[in-house]
Protein backbone atom coordinates (compact mmCIF):
# COMPACT_ATOMS: atom_id res chain seq x y z
CA UNK A 1 0.00 0.00 0.00
CA UNK A 2 1.60 3.32 -0.91
CA UNK A 3 0.55 6.73 1.08
CA UNK A 4 1.15 9.79 -0.71
CA UNK A 5 1.43 11.91 2.44
CA UNK A 6 4.18 11.32 4.77
CA UNK A 7 3.61 14.03 7.72
CA UNK A 8 6.61 15.60 8.81
CA UNK A 9 8.96 14.04 10.68
CA UNK A 10 10.89 16.90 11.82
CA UNK A 11 10.14 19.83 14.16
CA UNK A 12 9.85 23.03 12.01
CA UNK A 13 10.00 25.67 14.84
CA UNK A 14 10.02 24.37 18.72
CA UNK A 15 8.28 27.60 19.85
CA UNK A 16 4.49 27.22 21.34
CA UNK A 17 2.24 28.54 18.93
CA UNK A 18 -0.72 30.32 20.71
CA UNK A 19 -4.75 30.25 19.17
CA UNK A 20 -7.93 30.97 20.18
CA UNK A 21 -8.99 28.11 18.70
CA UNK A 22 -7.52 24.63 17.06
CA UNK A 23 -9.36 22.70 14.74
CA UNK A 24 -8.66 19.08 13.48
CA UNK A 25 -9.37 18.45 10.21
CA UNK A 26 -9.82 20.00 7.11
CA UNK A 27 -12.91 18.30 5.41
CA UNK A 28 -16.54 19.97 5.38
CA UNK A 29 -16.13 20.98 9.00
CA UNK A 30 -12.82 21.89 9.56
CA UNK A 31 -13.43 24.60 6.38
CA UNK A 32 -16.68 25.87 7.85
CA UNK A 33 -15.43 25.78 11.36
CA UNK A 34 -12.54 28.06 10.32
CA UNK A 35 -14.47 30.29 8.05
CA UNK A 36 -16.91 31.05 10.64
CA UNK A 37 -14.51 31.59 13.82
CA UNK A 38 -11.93 33.64 11.45
CA UNK A 39 -14.14 35.53 9.59
CA UNK A 40 -17.44 36.28 11.70
CA UNK A 41 -16.04 36.11 15.22
CA UNK A 42 -12.73 37.69 14.71
CA UNK A 43 -10.93 34.79 16.16
CA UNK A 44 -7.44 33.54 15.72
CA UNK A 45 -8.25 30.17 14.48
CA UNK A 46 -6.44 27.64 13.16
CA UNK A 47 -6.42 24.22 11.07
CA UNK A 48 -4.35 21.18 11.56
CA UNK A 49 -4.71 18.39 9.05
CA UNK A 50 -2.71 15.40 7.96
CA UNK A 51 -3.25 15.74 4.20
CA UNK A 52 -1.41 18.10 2.34
CA UNK A 53 -4.31 19.34 0.83
CA UNK A 54 -8.09 20.08 2.13
CA UNK A 55 -10.92 17.57 1.25
CA UNK A 56 -10.79 16.04 4.35
CA UNK A 57 -12.18 12.07 3.39
CA UNK A 58 -12.61 12.59 0.19
CA UNK A 59 -8.89 14.10 0.05
CA UNK A 60 -8.35 9.76 0.99
CA UNK A 61 -11.51 8.19 -0.93
CA UNK A 62 -10.33 8.20 -4.44
CA UNK A 63 -10.69 4.46 -5.15
CA UNK A 64 -12.47 3.51 -8.94
CA UNK A 65 -15.82 4.18 -8.93
CA UNK A 66 -15.97 6.34 -5.46
CA UNK A 67 -18.56 9.56 -5.27
CA UNK A 68 -21.16 10.41 -3.03
CA UNK A 69 -24.67 9.13 -2.30
CA UNK A 70 -26.20 12.45 -1.66
CA UNK A 71 -27.46 14.00 -4.67
CA UNK A 72 -24.45 17.15 -5.20
CA UNK A 73 -26.79 20.06 -5.49
CA UNK A 74 -27.80 19.41 -1.92
CA UNK A 75 -24.56 17.83 -0.39
CA UNK A 76 -22.80 21.12 -0.46
CA UNK A 77 -22.79 24.39 1.56
CA UNK A 78 -25.67 26.31 2.55
CA UNK A 79 -23.97 28.98 4.21
CA UNK A 80 -22.79 31.56 1.12
CA UNK A 81 -25.07 32.58 -1.53
CA UNK A 82 -22.66 33.32 -3.82
CA UNK A 83 -21.00 30.26 -3.49
CA UNK A 84 -24.34 28.52 -4.32
CA UNK A 85 -24.99 30.15 -7.06
CA UNK A 86 -21.85 30.34 -8.63
CA UNK A 87 -20.85 26.74 -8.15
CA UNK A 88 -21.72 24.19 -11.25
CA UNK A 89 -22.42 20.91 -10.34
CA UNK A 90 -21.88 18.64 -12.97
CA UNK A 91 -23.60 15.28 -12.63
CA UNK A 92 -26.48 14.06 -9.93
CA UNK A 93 -24.15 12.57 -7.61
CA UNK A 94 -20.63 13.62 -7.66
CA UNK A 95 -17.50 11.93 -8.08
CA UNK A 96 -15.00 12.47 -5.81
CA UNK A 97 -12.34 14.18 -7.79
CA UNK A 98 -15.34 17.05 -8.51
CA UNK A 99 -15.99 17.40 -4.61
CA UNK A 100 -11.91 17.87 -3.69
CA UNK A 101 -12.48 20.43 -6.65
CA UNK A 102 -15.22 22.04 -4.84
CA UNK A 103 -13.19 22.10 -1.54
CA UNK A 104 -10.35 23.16 -2.67
CA UNK A 105 -12.90 26.25 -4.49
CA UNK A 106 -14.20 26.97 -1.21
CA UNK A 107 -10.62 26.70 0.48
CA UNK A 108 -9.61 29.35 -1.89
CA UNK A 109 -12.60 31.59 -2.40
CA UNK A 110 -12.84 32.28 1.44
CA UNK A 111 -8.81 32.52 1.50
CA UNK A 112 -8.77 29.18 4.00
CA UNK A 113 -5.05 28.05 2.91
CA UNK A 114 -3.32 30.54 4.92
CA UNK A 115 -4.61 29.41 8.46
CA UNK A 116 -4.15 25.82 8.03
CA UNK A 117 -1.02 23.84 8.21
CA UNK A 118 -1.16 20.91 6.17
CA UNK A 119 0.97 17.65 6.63
CA UNK A 120 0.55 17.51 10.47
CA UNK A 121 -0.60 14.74 12.20
CA UNK A 122 -1.83 15.77 15.77
CA UNK A 123 -0.67 13.08 18.37
CA UNK A 124 -1.94 14.62 21.57
CA UNK A 125 -4.04 17.06 23.25
CA UNK A 126 -3.83 17.85 26.79
CA UNK A 127 -6.53 20.23 29.01
CA UNK A 128 -4.93 22.52 31.67
CA UNK A 129 -7.20 23.24 34.24
CA UNK A 130 -5.65 25.88 35.68
CA UNK A 131 -5.31 27.92 32.39
CA UNK A 132 -8.29 26.65 30.85
CA UNK A 133 -6.72 25.99 27.76
CA UNK A 134 -5.69 23.34 25.20
CA UNK A 135 -1.80 22.13 24.32
CA UNK A 136 -1.51 20.47 21.53
CA UNK A 137 1.33 18.57 19.73
CA UNK A 138 2.26 16.95 16.80
CA UNK A 139 4.36 14.05 15.43
CA UNK A 140 6.61 16.10 14.60
CA UNK A 141 6.87 17.89 17.28
CA UNK A 142 6.02 21.13 17.13
CA UNK A 143 3.00 22.39 20.05
CA UNK A 144 0.08 24.63 19.43
CA UNK A 145 -2.04 26.03 22.54
CA UNK A 146 -5.73 27.29 22.05
CA UNK A 147 -8.50 28.03 24.14
CA UNK A 148 -10.88 25.36 22.61
CA UNK A 149 -10.33 22.66 20.51
CA UNK A 150 -12.89 21.54 18.10
CA UNK A 151 -12.43 17.94 16.27
CA UNK A 152 -13.45 18.01 12.73
CA UNK A 153 -11.69 14.53 12.62
CA UNK A 154 -14.72 13.18 10.51
CA UNK A 155 -17.07 10.45 10.95
CA UNK A 156 -15.46 7.72 8.52
CA UNK A 157 -11.83 8.51 8.57
CA UNK A 158 -9.83 5.79 10.29
CA UNK A 159 -9.74 3.05 7.81
CA UNK A 160 -10.61 -0.20 8.66
CA UNK A 161 -7.62 -2.69 7.44
CA UNK A 162 -8.44 -6.21 8.88
CA UNK A 163 -5.23 -8.04 10.44
CA UNK A 164 -6.20 -11.12 8.28
CA UNK A 165 -3.31 -13.49 8.83
CA UNK A 166 -0.13 -13.26 5.76
CA UNK A 167 -1.02 -9.72 4.65
CA UNK A 168 2.81 -8.58 5.26
CA UNK A 169 3.47 -11.92 3.06
CA UNK A 170 1.36 -10.92 0.05
CA UNK A 171 3.92 -10.64 -3.22
CA UNK A 172 1.28 -8.38 -5.29
CA UNK A 173 -0.25 -4.89 -4.80
CA UNK A 174 -3.01 -4.32 -1.89
CA UNK A 175 -4.61 -1.17 -1.08
CA UNK A 176 -7.55 0.45 0.84
CA UNK A 177 -10.20 1.89 -0.55
CA UNK A 178 -10.11 5.09 1.65
CA UNK A 179 -5.81 5.39 1.06
CA UNK A 180 -5.79 4.92 -2.33
CA UNK A 181 -3.15 6.08 -4.14
CA UNK A 182 -2.79 9.80 -6.36
CA UNK A 183 -1.22 7.82 -9.05
CA UNK A 184 -3.62 5.63 -11.69
CA UNK A 185 -3.71 1.68 -10.34
CA UNK A 186 -3.78 -0.12 -13.73
CA UNK A 187 -5.97 -3.25 -13.00
CA UNK A 188 -6.44 -4.08 -16.63
CA UNK A 189 -5.55 -8.13 -17.11
CA UNK A 190 -5.04 -8.63 -13.64
CA UNK A 191 -6.96 -10.82 -10.90
CA UNK A 192 -8.59 -8.85 -8.68
CA UNK A 193 -9.65 -9.48 -5.49
CA UNK A 194 -12.11 -7.36 -3.76
CA UNK A 195 -12.82 -7.83 0.08
CA UNK A 196 -15.93 -6.11 1.05
CA UNK A 197 -19.49 -5.66 0.05
CA UNK A 198 -20.55 -2.25 2.08
CA UNK A 199 -21.07 1.38 0.11
CA UNK A 200 -17.52 1.39 -1.14
CA UNK A 201 -17.44 -2.42 -2.35
CA UNK A 202 -20.49 -2.21 -4.20
CA UNK A 203 -19.17 1.14 -6.32
CA UNK A 204 -16.16 -0.17 -6.72
CA UNK A 205 -16.82 -3.45 -8.03
CA UNK A 206 -18.62 -2.75 -11.32
CA UNK A 207 -16.04 -0.36 -12.28
CA UNK A 208 -12.86 -2.57 -11.35
CA UNK A 209 -14.78 -5.48 -13.34
CA UNK A 210 -14.44 -3.25 -16.33
CA UNK A 211 -10.87 -2.53 -16.10
CA UNK A 212 -9.28 -6.44 -14.45
CA UNK A 213 -8.62 -9.34 -16.02
CA UNK A 214 -10.68 -11.46 -13.53
CA UNK A 215 -12.80 -9.61 -10.18
CA UNK A 216 -13.34 -12.07 -7.46
CA UNK A 217 -15.80 -10.48 -5.00
CA UNK A 218 -15.47 -11.52 -1.16
CA UNK A 219 -18.99 -11.33 0.13
CA UNK A 220 -18.93 -11.62 4.60
CA UNK A 221 -22.65 -9.87 3.97
CA UNK A 222 -25.27 -9.55 1.33
CA UNK A 223 -26.17 -6.17 1.18
CA UNK A 224 -29.67 -4.47 -0.40
CA UNK A 225 -28.49 -1.91 -3.15
CA UNK A 226 -30.82 0.51 -4.60
CA UNK A 227 -29.81 1.68 -8.12
CA UNK A 228 -28.13 5.05 -8.36
CA UNK A 229 -29.74 6.24 -11.92
CA UNK A 230 -26.51 8.69 -11.76
CA UNK A 231 -26.65 10.98 -14.97
CA UNK A 232 -25.44 14.76 -15.92
CA UNK A 233 -27.02 17.27 -14.62
CA UNK A 234 -28.32 19.48 -17.84
CA UNK A 235 -28.92 23.44 -17.96
CA UNK A 236 -32.68 22.90 -17.22
CA UNK A 237 -31.59 20.78 -13.93
CA UNK A 238 -29.52 23.46 -12.43
CA UNK A 239 -31.86 26.47 -13.61
CA UNK A 240 -34.36 24.70 -11.57
CA UNK A 241 -32.30 24.13 -8.69
CA UNK A 242 -31.27 27.60 -8.56
CA UNK A 243 -34.14 28.59 -8.67
CA UNK A 244 -35.74 26.38 -5.75
CA UNK A 245 -32.26 26.43 -3.48
CA UNK A 246 -33.53 28.19 -0.16
CA UNK A 247 -36.73 26.00 -0.11
CA UNK A 248 -34.91 22.96 -0.97
CA UNK A 249 -32.34 24.01 2.33
CA UNK A 250 -34.81 24.70 4.21
CA UNK A 251 -36.41 21.26 3.37
CA UNK A 252 -33.36 19.86 3.86
CA UNK A 253 -32.60 21.14 7.40
CA UNK A 254 -36.53 20.31 8.57
CA UNK A 255 -35.62 16.82 7.28
CA UNK A 256 -35.22 13.21 9.42
CA UNK A 257 -31.89 12.78 7.72
CA UNK A 258 -30.97 15.88 6.00
CA UNK A 259 -32.13 15.29 2.66
CA UNK A 260 -34.60 17.79 1.20
CA UNK A 261 -37.41 15.57 0.13
CA UNK A 262 -40.44 13.86 2.28
CA UNK A 263 -40.76 11.20 4.02
CA UNK A 264 -43.93 9.75 3.42
CA UNK A 265 -46.29 9.60 6.29
CA UNK A 266 -47.95 6.20 4.88
CA UNK A 267 -47.75 2.74 6.65
CA UNK A 268 -45.94 0.27 3.52
CA UNK A 269 -49.28 -2.15 5.33
CA UNK A 270 -51.71 0.55 4.89
CA UNK A 271 -51.92 0.54 1.16
CA UNK A 272 -52.68 -2.68 -1.39
CA UNK A 273 -50.39 -4.67 -2.50
CA UNK A 274 -50.38 -3.49 -5.62
CA UNK A 275 -50.07 -0.03 -4.83
CA UNK A 276 -46.80 -0.44 -2.48
CA UNK A 277 -45.15 -2.10 -5.07
CA UNK A 278 -46.27 0.53 -7.87
CA UNK A 279 -44.98 2.84 -5.11
CA UNK A 280 -41.16 0.80 -4.88
CA UNK A 281 -41.15 0.49 -8.67
CA UNK A 282 -41.60 4.31 -9.28
CA UNK A 283 -38.60 4.50 -6.61
CA UNK A 284 -36.52 2.16 -8.07
CA UNK A 285 -36.49 3.52 -11.23
CA UNK A 286 -35.82 7.14 -9.56
CA UNK A 287 -33.18 5.75 -7.69
CA UNK A 288 -31.01 6.95 -4.96
CA UNK A 289 -31.59 6.95 -0.95
CA UNK A 290 -35.16 8.16 -1.25
CA UNK A 291 -36.01 4.80 -2.16
CA UNK A 292 -36.29 4.66 2.27
CA UNK A 293 -38.16 7.18 2.73
CA UNK A 294 -41.53 5.11 0.29
CA UNK A 295 -43.36 4.55 3.36
CA UNK A 296 -43.15 6.37 6.84
CA UNK A 297 -42.95 2.58 8.89
CA UNK A 298 -40.06 1.40 6.87
CA UNK A 299 -37.14 1.63 9.93
CA UNK A 300 -39.81 1.57 11.95
CA UNK A 301 -41.90 -1.69 11.92
CA UNK A 302 -40.30 -5.12 10.94
CA UNK A 303 -43.45 -6.30 9.04
CA UNK A 304 -43.67 -3.19 7.14
CA UNK A 305 -39.55 -3.17 6.76
CA UNK A 306 -40.24 -6.81 4.96
CA UNK A 307 -42.35 -5.75 2.26
CA UNK A 308 -39.09 -3.13 0.96
CA UNK A 309 -36.33 -5.86 1.83
CA UNK A 310 -38.39 -8.58 -0.07
CA UNK A 311 -38.80 -6.41 -3.42
CA UNK A 312 -35.21 -5.70 -3.64
CA UNK A 313 -34.53 -9.43 -3.01
CA UNK A 314 -37.04 -10.26 -6.02
CA UNK A 315 -34.98 -7.52 -8.19
CA UNK A 316 -31.84 -9.07 -7.10
CA UNK A 317 -33.08 -12.58 -7.84
CA UNK A 318 -34.39 -11.06 -11.23
CA UNK A 319 -30.85 -9.13 -12.17
CA UNK A 320 -28.56 -11.80 -11.76
CA UNK A 321 -28.68 -14.60 -14.15
CA UNK A 322 -26.80 -17.59 -12.03
CA UNK A 323 -29.36 -18.39 -9.29
CA UNK A 324 -26.57 -19.75 -7.12
CA UNK A 325 -25.22 -16.66 -6.83
CA UNK A 326 -28.11 -14.71 -6.59
CA UNK A 327 -28.92 -16.95 -3.56
CA UNK A 328 -25.58 -15.81 -2.55
CA UNK A 329 -26.02 -12.01 -2.38
CA UNK A 330 -29.42 -11.87 -1.14
CA UNK A 331 -29.32 -10.71 2.21
CA UNK A 332 -31.72 -12.38 4.37
CA UNK A 333 -30.36 -11.56 8.01
CA UNK A 334 -31.32 -7.77 8.37
CA UNK A 335 -33.72 -5.75 7.13
CA UNK A 336 -33.21 -3.35 4.55
CA UNK A 337 -31.57 0.24 5.53
CA UNK A 338 -30.72 -1.11 9.10
CA UNK A 339 -27.67 -1.08 7.52
CA UNK A 340 -26.62 2.23 5.63
CA UNK A 341 -28.34 1.11 2.41
CA UNK A 342 -25.80 1.46 -0.90
CA UNK A 343 -26.35 2.71 -4.32
CA UNK A 344 -25.04 1.14 -7.03
CA UNK A 345 -24.25 1.58 -10.76
CA UNK A 346 -24.93 -1.82 -11.50
CA UNK A 347 -23.90 -4.00 -9.45
CA UNK A 348 -25.77 -6.56 -9.46
CA UNK A 349 -26.05 -7.11 -13.20
CA UNK A 350 -21.95 -7.52 -12.71
CA UNK A 351 -22.09 -10.85 -11.60
CA UNK A 352 -23.22 -11.56 -15.05
CA UNK A 353 -19.92 -11.03 -16.24
CA UNK A 354 -17.93 -13.87 -17.28
CA UNK A 355 -14.80 -12.44 -15.38
CA UNK A 356 -16.24 -11.93 -12.63
CA UNK A 357 -17.03 -14.37 -9.32
CA UNK A 358 -18.14 -14.00 -6.33
CA UNK A 359 -17.13 -15.84 -2.78
CA UNK A 360 -19.21 -16.63 0.03
CA UNK A 361 -17.09 -15.33 3.07
CA UNK A 362 -19.75 -16.65 5.35
CA UNK A 363 -20.02 -20.27 4.32
CA UNK A 364 -15.68 -20.30 4.34
CA UNK A 365 -14.04 -17.70 5.42
CA UNK A 366 -10.60 -16.27 4.76
CA UNK A 367 -8.22 -17.82 6.71
CA UNK A 368 -4.94 -16.29 5.43
CA UNK A 369 -3.33 -14.39 2.78
CA UNK A 370 -0.66 -16.24 0.85
CA UNK A 371 2.08 -14.60 -1.09
CA UNK A 372 -0.22 -15.21 -4.28
CA UNK A 373 -4.14 -14.80 -2.98
CA UNK A 374 -6.39 -15.37 -0.47
CA UNK A 375 -6.67 -18.48 0.84
CA UNK A 376 -10.57 -19.74 2.67
CA UNK A 377 -11.50 -22.66 4.25
CA UNK A 378 -12.23 -24.63 0.71
CA UNK A 379 -9.77 -23.44 -1.54
CA UNK A 380 -7.21 -21.05 -2.40
CA UNK A 381 -7.87 -17.73 -5.03
CA UNK A 382 -5.04 -16.60 -6.92
CA UNK A 383 -4.69 -12.57 -6.91
CA UNK A 384 -2.44 -10.53 -8.47
CA UNK A 385 -4.17 -7.67 -6.37
CA UNK A 386 -6.08 -7.09 -3.49
CA UNK A 387 -8.36 -3.96 -3.11
CA UNK A 388 -9.95 -4.17 0.83
CA UNK A 389 -12.95 -2.44 0.72
CA UNK A 390 -13.57 -2.89 4.54
CA UNK A 391 -14.80 0.10 6.04
CA UNK A 392 -14.42 2.27 8.87
CA UNK A 393 -13.65 2.32 12.25
CA UNK A 394 -16.33 4.83 12.55
CA UNK A 395 -17.25 7.93 14.14
CA UNK A 396 -15.01 7.23 17.91
CA UNK A 397 -11.88 6.24 15.92
CA UNK A 398 -10.49 9.33 14.14
CA UNK A 399 -11.25 11.03 17.79
CA UNK A 400 -9.73 8.33 19.72
CA UNK A 401 -6.74 8.34 17.46
CA UNK A 402 -5.31 11.34 19.07
CA UNK A 403 -4.39 10.53 22.52
CA UNK A 404 -7.08 13.20 24.33
CA UNK A 405 -6.33 14.10 27.99
CA UNK A 406 -9.40 15.88 29.78
CA UNK A 407 -9.51 17.86 32.99
CA UNK A 408 -7.38 16.62 35.78
CA UNK A 409 -5.16 14.18 32.72
CA UNK A 410 -7.79 12.00 32.16
CA UNK A 411 -7.97 10.12 29.07
CA UNK A 412 -10.37 9.55 26.57
CA UNK A 413 -9.53 6.83 25.52
CA UNK A 414 -10.51 4.68 28.86
CA UNK A 415 -13.26 7.24 29.17
CA UNK A 416 -15.21 5.59 26.21
CA UNK A 417 -13.53 2.60 26.55
CA UNK A 418 -17.05 0.92 27.21
CA UNK A 419 -18.41 3.09 24.06
CA UNK A 420 -19.03 7.16 23.71
CA UNK A 421 -20.68 8.98 26.14
CA UNK A 422 -21.60 12.72 24.99
CA UNK A 423 -24.12 15.64 25.62
CA UNK A 424 -25.59 16.09 21.91
CA UNK A 425 -22.42 14.88 20.58
CA UNK A 426 -20.61 17.96 21.10
CA UNK A 427 -19.19 17.79 24.07
CA UNK A 428 -18.04 14.79 26.82
CA UNK A 429 -17.85 15.54 30.67
CA UNK A 430 -14.59 16.07 31.40
CA UNK A 431 -13.35 17.44 28.66
CA UNK A 432 -14.12 21.46 29.28
CA UNK A 433 -14.18 23.92 25.90
CA UNK A 434 -13.63 20.57 23.95
CA UNK A 435 -15.91 20.18 20.97
CA UNK A 436 -16.81 16.82 18.46
CA UNK A 437 -18.09 17.89 15.19
CA UNK A 438 -20.86 15.29 13.92
CA UNK A 439 -19.40 13.07 17.03
CA UNK A 440 -20.88 10.73 18.51
CA UNK A 441 -24.23 10.87 20.15
CA UNK A 442 -25.52 13.33 16.85
CA UNK A 443 -27.29 12.56 13.90
CA UNK A 444 -24.20 13.01 11.66
CA UNK A 445 -24.73 9.91 10.03
CA UNK A 446 -27.67 9.04 9.51
CA UNK A 447 -27.82 12.36 7.81
CA UNK A 448 -26.74 14.28 4.56
CA UNK A 449 -23.39 15.11 6.43
CA UNK A 450 -22.62 18.57 4.98
CA UNK A 451 -26.40 19.32 7.16
CA UNK A 452 -25.34 18.14 10.57
CA UNK A 453 -22.10 19.71 10.17
CA UNK A 454 -23.15 23.31 9.18
CA UNK A 455 -25.69 22.75 12.47
CA UNK A 456 -23.09 21.50 14.32
CA UNK A 457 -20.39 24.51 13.37
CA UNK A 458 -23.35 26.96 13.74
CA UNK A 459 -24.08 25.51 17.50
CA UNK A 460 -20.56 25.57 18.22
CA UNK A 461 -19.54 29.13 16.85
CA UNK A 462 -22.49 30.89 18.76
CA UNK A 463 -21.67 29.07 21.56
CA UNK A 464 -18.16 30.76 21.34
CA UNK A 465 -19.41 33.62 20.71
CA UNK A 466 -21.41 34.13 23.46
CA UNK A 467 -18.91 32.82 25.94
CA UNK A 468 -16.45 35.62 24.42
CA UNK A 469 -19.73 38.08 25.08
CA UNK A 470 -19.70 37.06 28.70
CA UNK A 471 -16.36 37.00 29.80
CA UNK A 472 -16.42 32.90 29.88
CA UNK A 473 -13.50 30.73 29.74
CA UNK A 474 -14.50 27.35 30.20
CA UNK A 475 -17.48 25.33 29.20
CA UNK A 476 -17.94 21.72 29.77
CA UNK A 477 -21.44 19.37 29.98
CA UNK A 478 -22.13 17.87 33.24
CA UNK A 479 -22.55 14.06 33.96
CA UNK A 480 -26.40 14.09 34.43
CA UNK A 481 -26.61 16.12 31.14
CA UNK A 482 -24.35 13.87 29.40
CA UNK A 483 -25.93 10.42 31.02
CA UNK A 484 -28.95 11.41 30.51
CA UNK A 485 -28.25 11.92 26.60
CA UNK A 486 -26.86 8.94 26.42
CA UNK A 487 -30.35 7.12 27.52
CA UNK A 488 -31.77 9.40 24.54
CA UNK A 489 -29.51 8.38 22.41
CA UNK A 490 -29.84 4.90 23.10
CA UNK A 491 -34.28 5.25 23.38
CA UNK A 492 -34.40 6.98 20.09
CA UNK A 493 -31.78 3.47 18.35
CA UNK A 494 -34.42 1.48 20.28
CA UNK A 495 -37.45 2.46 18.50
CA UNK A 496 -36.01 1.87 15.48
CA UNK A 497 -34.92 -1.58 13.23
CA UNK A 498 -31.24 0.29 13.23
CA UNK A 499 -29.73 -1.81 16.50
CA UNK A 500 -30.71 -4.72 14.56
CA UNK A 501 -28.08 -5.22 11.52
CA UNK A 502 -25.42 -7.90 13.73
CA UNK A 503 -22.32 -6.53 11.65
CA UNK A 504 -23.15 -2.81 11.44
CA UNK A 505 -20.30 0.10 11.55
CA UNK A 506 -23.17 1.97 13.45
CA UNK A 507 -22.79 -0.58 16.29
CA UNK A 508 -19.08 -0.93 16.10
CA UNK A 509 -19.71 -4.26 14.95
CA UNK A 510 -17.50 -4.37 12.13
CA UNK A 511 -14.15 -3.67 14.69
CA UNK A 512 -12.95 -6.56 16.62
CA UNK A 513 -13.14 -5.72 20.24
CA UNK A 514 -15.41 -2.23 19.83
CA UNK A 515 -17.56 -2.15 22.22
CA UNK A 516 -21.03 -2.58 21.24
CA UNK A 517 -23.16 0.31 21.21
CA UNK A 518 -25.31 2.36 18.72
CA UNK A 519 -23.18 5.53 18.61
CA UNK A 520 -25.43 8.16 16.30
CA UNK A 521 -28.41 9.79 17.38
CA UNK A 522 -31.74 8.47 15.52
CA UNK A 523 -34.11 10.92 16.12
CA UNK A 524 -34.26 12.76 13.45
CA UNK A 525 -31.83 15.80 12.32
CA UNK A 526 -34.65 18.42 12.99
CA UNK A 527 -35.43 17.38 16.31
CA UNK A 528 -31.88 17.63 17.03
CA UNK A 529 -31.43 20.77 15.79
CA UNK A 530 -34.37 21.79 17.78
CA UNK A 531 -33.03 20.44 21.04
CA UNK A 532 -30.09 21.81 20.30
CA UNK A 533 -31.39 25.60 19.58
CA UNK A 534 -33.07 24.81 22.74
CA UNK A 535 -30.42 23.96 24.86
CA UNK A 536 -28.37 27.28 23.73
CA UNK A 537 -31.56 29.23 24.60
CA UNK A 538 -31.61 27.50 27.94
CA UNK A 539 -28.86 29.57 28.73
CA UNK A 540 -26.86 26.36 27.45
CA UNK A 541 -28.96 23.60 29.74
CA UNK A 542 -26.56 21.03 30.43
CA UNK A 543 -23.33 22.59 30.54
CA UNK A 544 -21.23 24.21 33.40
CA UNK A 545 -19.85 27.53 32.36
CA UNK A 546 -17.50 30.40 34.11
O1 LIG B 1 -17.69 0.10 4.76
P1 LIG B 1 -18.76 -0.91 5.40
P2 LIG B 1 -17.82 0.97 3.43
N1 LIG B 1 -13.15 -9.81 6.12
O2 LIG B 1 -18.34 -1.08 6.82
C1 LIG B 1 -16.59 -6.26 4.99
C2 LIG B 1 -20.01 5.72 3.63
N2 LIG B 1 -19.75 5.73 2.22
O3 LIG B 1 -16.53 1.64 3.22
O4 LIG B 1 -20.84 -6.48 6.62
C3 LIG B 1 -14.09 -9.79 5.18
O5 LIG B 1 -20.15 -0.50 5.15
C4 LIG B 1 -17.89 -6.01 5.69
O6 LIG B 1 -18.56 -7.22 5.97
P3 LIG B 1 -19.67 -7.27 7.15
C5 LIG B 1 -21.38 5.14 3.89
O7 LIG B 1 -21.97 5.80 4.99
C6 LIG B 1 -20.33 6.72 1.55
O8 LIG B 1 -18.39 0.18 2.33
O9 LIG B 1 -19.03 -6.57 8.34
N3 LIG B 1 -14.94 -8.78 4.99
C7 LIG B 1 -18.60 -5.15 4.65
O10 LIG B 1 -19.11 -5.91 3.62
C8 LIG B 1 -21.03 3.72 4.21
O11 LIG B 1 -22.01 3.01 4.91
C9 LIG B 1 -20.15 6.82 0.23
O12 LIG B 1 -19.93 -8.68 7.36
C10 LIG B 1 -14.83 -7.74 5.82
C11 LIG B 1 -17.45 -4.29 4.11
O13 LIG B 1 -16.27 -5.02 4.36
C12 LIG B 1 -19.75 3.91 4.97
O14 LIG B 1 -19.06 4.91 4.26
C13 LIG B 1 -19.42 5.87 -0.46
C14 LIG B 1 -13.86 -7.69 6.84
C15 LIG B 1 -17.34 -2.97 4.80
O15 LIG B 1 -18.51 -2.24 4.59
C16 LIG B 1 -18.88 2.69 5.06
O16 LIG B 1 -18.89 2.04 3.80
C17 LIG B 1 -18.82 4.85 0.24
C18 LIG B 1 -13.00 -8.80 6.97
N4 LIG B 1 -12.06 -8.84 7.93
C19 LIG B 1 -19.00 4.80 1.59
N5 LIG B 1 -13.99 -6.53 7.50
C20 LIG B 1 -20.78 7.96 -0.40
O17 LIG B 1 -21.06 7.94 -1.54
C21 LIG B 1 -15.01 -5.87 6.91
N6 LIG B 1 -15.51 -6.61 5.90
C22 LIG B 1 -21.06 9.19 0.41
Amino acid sequence: MSLTTEHRTKTDDDAVKVFDAIIIGAGFAGLYQLQRLRDHLGLKAHVLELADDVGGTWYWNRYPGARCDSESFYYSYSFSKELQEEWVWSERYPEHSEIRRYLSHVADRFDLRRDITFKTWVERASYDDRTDRWSIVTKAGERFEAQFLIMAVGVLSAANIPTIKGLETFKGQWFHTARWPHEPVNFSGKRVGLVGTGSTGIQAAPVLAEQAGHLTVFQRTANYSIPARNRPLTQQDREEIQANYPALRDKARSSVNGHPFDVSADSALGVTKEERLQRYEKAWEAGGLRFRASFGDLLHDVEANETASEFIRDKIRSTVKNPATAAKLTPTDHPFASKRPPIDTNYFETFNRENVSLVDLKASPIEEITPTGIRTGDCEYALDMIVFATGFDAMTGPLLKVDIRGSGGRSLRQDWAAGPHTYLGLQTAGYPNLFTLTGPGSPSVLTNNPVAIEQHVDWVSDCIQYMRAEGLRRIEATEDAAQDWVRQVNEAAAQTLLPMANSSWYLGANIPGKPRVFMPYAGGMAHYAKICADVARDNYRGFSMR
